[in-house]
């Protein structure tokens, strides 16, 4: 059995005040992914950037750069006392392992580890530990035991349909480093772009990649910066849909003439008919097999469109001459090519959950993105699976929507049965919609078909995310499901997760995450007037969920006319998470339980009721933010209704039955707001988003102070 007796001190301290905190004992740290065992004594070591560091027990040039890189975030701490810190003493063992055991003592720091991966880990758990004290840099005495529960953790970046620099993701590289994740899947070709360059192949780099592309020098950096991190870099090249750009490039592998305009991509494929594709495809993927040196090769496979195949006389004829049944018989029988094509590569072949619709080889890894329903069907058959659904960050679910979902619960995510009545009833989503969409709820899994669950990977698909976006769009949410992987399974209560994130975030920051910049940089973008007041706006709202941020989309529904979105609104700058609404949240439950905090909560409350007249004056004349309006007019009621239920209770009171009603309307209203982008289905089905398409975060806070003096 684990043992946390650090998670209650932190649960215990963190929620307190500033007071508690300066005191040095108090300062726990904010570990995320929270570690399988700590105990923190009594008592703090000194260390500093100068620090003596022995590897000698520990050869490997990997455990080397972490110690290096260790000592440099010392560094940006601050310095410590030269004398006095004691010495970073690393040992390790040579398997591929990442289990560690960390002590800080006054003697030394000590990692034993089985391998130099289990260093790296260790000295990302030893830098969440550091503390700045007046005397210097300092770390509590501790024992740490580590080791993660999943050995694939990571994340799918989409760079087809934004491309993002390589000195963006070496950013990101370095903050999964920190969380321990360690797999990072780039996303590398889809209907917007081909992104890697092909020496064979240039019309990829030429006509497909709109001058946004990785040079193959660039790939091979890319892959040993993040390998001196411990984190693997798995290629997809996405296959035989998602495909527009390859097939604008190379037309002659297209199944039909290859369309222009929104959702073009759905309605052309790779031909599977073709003998020219596969040796196509074996020259490009054998190419590009070099050029990444992981054991794995994405194919992708996902969402070929129902009429990609269908206008072919040729693909006819020669589904009749084999045999092939169907749309998904033809998939199948293409896949299995695409299979011997990687296999003869000497790789292992992962595809999208689809793959698995049909007979599949046991060696293939799906990643099953739709449903857990996938990812039980594919563990029951017998494949290895990666887990993504429950993890889409593009959804815009808060962190604690990701948190909550377990891989190896086979009914964590996906449509509800409901859902997938009522999306069956839809046109366009009873078109799209599949069985392995919906959940089952009570489904179960053998053990044996849960150990072939490898872990997860969270997924970003950049349809609305611009480089600029992209800190801000993985965290901190990235953070939560890297715990959620890393982490024994008991650990997930959400509450001591938000507690510590502002911890992690302000620590990644340090280490050089640029979200909270970039969204300084957005806002002045838009608000050339008061930003102070467009900033605090922001900081209170999240973006609506679930897709209905994707106007395309939304006038697709509509049947107008699709336009370009730019990414350039309030709820492209907004995150997912309100971090500041959470803690206010958190204290306004505070004061009603136990009576405490009123000035704090009171003080912040007329600051944000006090902030409207400011942002309607910055707003006006200012698109972006016009429509944000009503957004700010509805957070300053909300802030009044807040200060009067705790005047209300101050006095002894409850409020009038008059101003209970007014500010039931209010709270009703983002009730409604919330639903209509609860789900995809809801988002479908909903007449309306709000204005801006924009939520309020602060409303769950607001409520438990009324509902506190409405009784
Ligand atoms: C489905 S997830 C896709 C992506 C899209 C995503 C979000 C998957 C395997 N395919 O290509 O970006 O939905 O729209």
């Amino acid at each position: 059995m684990p043992r946390y007796h650090i998670a209650g001190i932190m649960a215990g301290l963190l929620c307190t005040t500033a007071a508690i905190a300066r005191t040095p004992e108090a300062a726990a740290p904010a570990f995320m992914p929270l570690p399988v065992e700590v105990e923190i004594a009594p008592g703090r070591v000194p260390v500093s950037p100068h620090m003596r560091v022995d590897t000698a027990g520990c050869a490997d040039t990997r455990a080397q750069g972490a110690s290096t890189r260790f000592l440099e975030a010392l560094a940006r701490r601050g310095d410590g006392d030269r004398q006095a810190a004691v010495a970073l003493e690393l040992r390790c063992g040579s398997d591929e392992g990442e289990e560690y055991r960390l002590t800080v003592s006054p003697a030394a720091i000590r990692v034993d580890a089985a391998g130099p991966l289990g260093v790296l880990r260790a000295l990302a758990t030893l830098r969440q530990a550091v503390d700045v004290e007046p005397s210097g840099l300092t770390l509590p005495r501790l024992q740490i035991a580590d080791r993660p529960r999943f050995a694939w953790r990571g994340v799918t970046i989409d760079v087809a349909r934004h491309f993002i620099s390589i000195t963006a993701l070496k950013r990101q590289i370095d903050a999964m480093e920190a969380v321990k994740l360690n797999i990072l899947h780039l996303h590398l070709s889809d209907d917007q772009g081909f992104r890697v360059e092909s020496l064979r192949f240039p019309k990829l780099r030429e006509i497909a990649a709109n001058g946004e592309y990785y040079t193959q020098a660039e790939i091979r950096d890319l892959v040993a910066y993040a390998a001196a991190r411990g984190i693997i870099i798995v290629p997809e090249f996405d296959v035989p849909g998602h495909s527009l750009a390859l097939l604008t490039a190379y037309p002659e592998f297209a199944s039909g003439p290859v369309p222009t305009g929104y959702l073009a991509g759905a309605r052309v494929a790779l031909d599977p008919s073709n003998l020219a594709t596969y040796a196509f495809l074996d020259e490009l993927f054998g190419e590009m097999a070099g050029l990444f040196p992981a054991p794995y090769f994405h194919v992708g496979g996902d969402e070929v469109g129902p009429a990609a195949f269908a206008n072919s006389p040729r693909i006819a004829d020669f589904m009749a001459r084999e045999g092939i049944k169907d749309k998904a018989g033809l998939e199948a029988w293409f896949m299995r090519g695409v299979h011997a094509i990687v296999t003869r590569h000497g790789k292992i072949m992962i595809g999208w959950d689809e793959i698995a619709e049909s007979e599949i080889a046991d060696d293939i890894i799906v990643q099953a993105w739709r449903s857990s329903t996938t990812t039980g069907r594919a563990a029951r058959q017998g494949n290895q699976v990666i887990v993504s659904a429950g993890y889409y960050l593009d959804l815009l679910e808060p962190a604690a929507f990701h948190y909550a979902a377990d891989p190896l619960d086979p009914a964590a995510a996906g449509l509800t049965p409901e859902e997938g009545e009522r999306a069956r009833a839809h046109p366009l989503l009873g078109m799209l919609l599949t069985p392995g969409h919906i959940r089952q709820p009570g489904a179960s899994l053998s053990p044996d078909a849960e150990s072939r669950i490898l872990g997860g990977e969270a997924a970003l698909w950049t349809e609305l995310v611009t480089e600029e976006m992209l800190d801000g769009r993985l965290w901190p949410r990235l953070a939560s499901i890297a715990e959620r992987l890393w982490s024994p399974a008991e650990v997930r209560d959400p509450h001591a997760m938000y507690q510590r994130l502002d911890g992690v975030m302000t620590n990644l920051r340090r280490d050089g995450l640029v979200d909270s910049s970039a969204r300084a940089r957005m806002i002045a973008a838009i608000a050339p007037g008061d930003t102070a007041a467009v900033a605090e706006l922001v900081d209170l709202v999240v973006p609506v969920r679930n897709f209905a941020h994707r106007q395309p989309l939304r006038q697709l529904l509509a049947g107008q006319p699709i336009t370009a979105q730019s990414l350039d609104q309030v709820a492209d700058i907004a995150t997912p998470d309100s971090l500041t609404a959470r803690r206010f949240e958190a204290d306004a439950q505070d004061f009603v339980t136990a009576g405490m905090g009123a000035a704090d909560l009171k003080r912040r409350l007329s600051q944000w009721r006090d902030n409207h007249d400011r942002f309607a004056a910055a707003a006006t004349g200012h698109p972006a933010l016009a429509a944000a309006i009503p957004v700010s007019a509805d957070i300053a009621a909300l802030a009044r209704a807040g200060l009067d239920a705790i005047e209300a209770a101050e006095r002894g009171t409850p409020l009038s039955a008059e101003r209970r009603q007014e500010i039931a309307a209010l709270l009703d209203r983002q009730q409604q707001w919330e639903e209509a982008s609860r789900s995809i289905v809801a988002v479908v089905t909903a007449k309306e988003q709000p204005p801006a398409d924009l939520l309020i975060a602060i409303t769950p806070g607001v409520r438990i102070l009324v509902d506190a003096v409405s009784r």
